[in-house]
């Protein structure tokens, strides 16, 4: 009997623990956790992928502080989507998964992340708790003195979300008609990314938290130990990297075994010498054009000089093929043939572009750029600094990664910052 009586207790206390959960748990990223809390997103409209790229850096990291502090926090994945450059006609690019793009599982080895769908289920519905939308101050920086502050403000600008008939803040939510906030605020901001940590502590107990504009916020330490963590985290996602070793193969004799640049799946055991890289047998060029012409800036070269420019380093490295990445319009690009007959460039078919999507194809273009065994980009182009990033994790010798075009008149033509990855 007494055994009985005992069994009927465990039973009794493990409905009511199992009842405990359902109520104040959840299952996130396969683990169970109590008091799971949110982190979403977002970052200015016009500024592009690659920028983006480097915000989510500084967001990985404000989570990282977060978690040191104690509490289960995740960092839901902001959809991409509504970019000004994907303007590719006739192709869906919204509402586009992280998954489309870069490894989750590599992300997930850094820092707990999940797509804003896996949100929408975890949390129950389409809703945000607390929207708190980050702007500088109004006054600016007082006696030219900078120091780190944050605090609630009167919104600055015209704020981008309005209150629905029941009473919820309804705007641009990457595209998801139906999510909505349940309160919108403003925050000054002026600072790294983790002066938020003590705000998301103490001041807001909600469980989902979206930083608006969180572009606002600094790195915690750019190019240290924890910056480059969360980098190398950012795989690419497997198919595309597929697709850029196949035409690496194809068409610019490139094979990682013969190249010095193999990749290990498992970016944690990923440590290359620096130096140890060769790389392919061609030039890798990354020439930005459109809005980086419009401006006539000074140190953005005519696609003369940069063709002039390409052949001296192509007589100088020996190599006698050269890889084009650029997002050169229709006329510039026949222009650039006319000069460069035997250039290779990576052009998908219709179908192939649907598929992969315009950030798709940045992403083969990069990947391509980053295995040459010289490369040369574009001055302050955030879609250059990436490719940076990628020959440094692939071991290459600085002296083959930082540089860029001059402009043809340019005079002091500076060239890219060496960062060192820290392991
Ligand atoms: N496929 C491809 N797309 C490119 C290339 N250059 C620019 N683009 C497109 O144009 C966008 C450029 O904007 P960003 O990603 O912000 O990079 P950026 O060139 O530094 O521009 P800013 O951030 O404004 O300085 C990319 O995301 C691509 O969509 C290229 O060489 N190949
Ligand atoms: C957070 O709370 C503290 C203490 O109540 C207060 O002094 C501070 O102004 C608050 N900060 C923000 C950003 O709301
Ligand atoms: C909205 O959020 C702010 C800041 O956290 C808070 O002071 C305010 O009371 C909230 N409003 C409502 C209606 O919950
Ligand atoms: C490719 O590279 C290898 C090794 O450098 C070389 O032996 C071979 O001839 C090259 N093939 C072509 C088609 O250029």
């Amino acid at each position: 009997l007494l055994v009985k009586a005992s069994y009927c207790l465990l039973l009794i206390c493990a409905q009511l623990w199992l009842h405990y959960l359902h109520e104040n748990c959840s299952f996130s990223t396969h683990v169970l956790s109590c008091d799971i809390r949110y982190l979403l997103y977002d970052v200015n409209p016009p500024e592009g992928f690659n920028l983006r790229r480097d915000v989510y850096i500084r967001m990985a990291s404000l989570v990282k502080t977060l978690r040191k502090n104690g509490d289960d926090w995740v960092l839901v994945l902001p959809p991409w989507g509504r970019l000004y450059h994907w303007q590719s006609p006739n192709i869906h690019q919204i509402r586009i998964p992280w998954g489309e793009f870069f490894s989750l599982t590599s992300l997930q080895a850094n820092v707990p992340v999940i797509e804003y769908e896996e949100f929408i289920a975890e949390n129950g519905g389409p809703f945000i708790d607390q929207v708190l939308v980050l702007q500088n101050y109004a006054e600016g920086w007082t006696d030219g003195k900078w120091e780190e502050k944050v605090d609630e403000r009167p919104c600055i600008e015209k704020l981008m979300y309005s209150k629905d008939k029941q009473g919820y803040y309804r705007g641009w939510f990457w595209g998801y008609e139906q999510t909505r906030a349940r309160n919108v605020t403003c925050i000054s901001a002026q600072g790294h990314a983790s002066i938020m940590a003590p705000v998301l502590q103490n001041n807001i107990t909600v469980t989902s938290v979206m930083l608006d504009r969180a572009e606002t916020l600094l790195h915690d330490h750019y190019a240290g130990k924890d910056y480059w963590d969360t980098r190398r985290s950012m795989v690419f996602a497997k198919h595309l990297r597929l697709i850029g070793d196949d035409f690496r193969a194809k068409y610019l004799n490139s094979t990682d075994d013969r190249d010095h640049t193999v990749y290990s799946e498992d970016w944690t055991r990923m440590k290359a010498k620096l130096g140890s890289a060769k790389g392919g047998p061609y030039l890798g060029v990354h020439l930005r054009r459109k809005d980086f012409i419009w401006g006539h800036r000074e140190d953005v070269p005519s696609l003369k000089g940069a063709v002039k420019k390409m052949r001296s380093l192509m007589r100088k490295h020996k190599l006698d093929k050269v890889f084009i990445a650029t997002d050169a319009d229709e006329e510039e690009l026949k222009e650039l043939k006319k000069l460069l007959p035997d250039m290779v460039r990576f052009e998908p078919s219709i179908e192939d572009l649907e598929l992969l999507k315009d950030g798709g194809v940045a992403i083969i273009d990069q990947w391509i750029c980053a295995h040459a065994r010289f490369f040369i980009g574009t001055s302050v182009s955030t879609f250059s600094f990436r490719i940076h990033e990628e020959r440094e994790i692939l071991g290459f010798d600085p002296k083959t990664t930082y540089n860029r075009f001059c402009g043809d008149t340019e005079k002091e033509c500076e060239q890219p910052t060496h960062w060192k990855i820290v392991y």
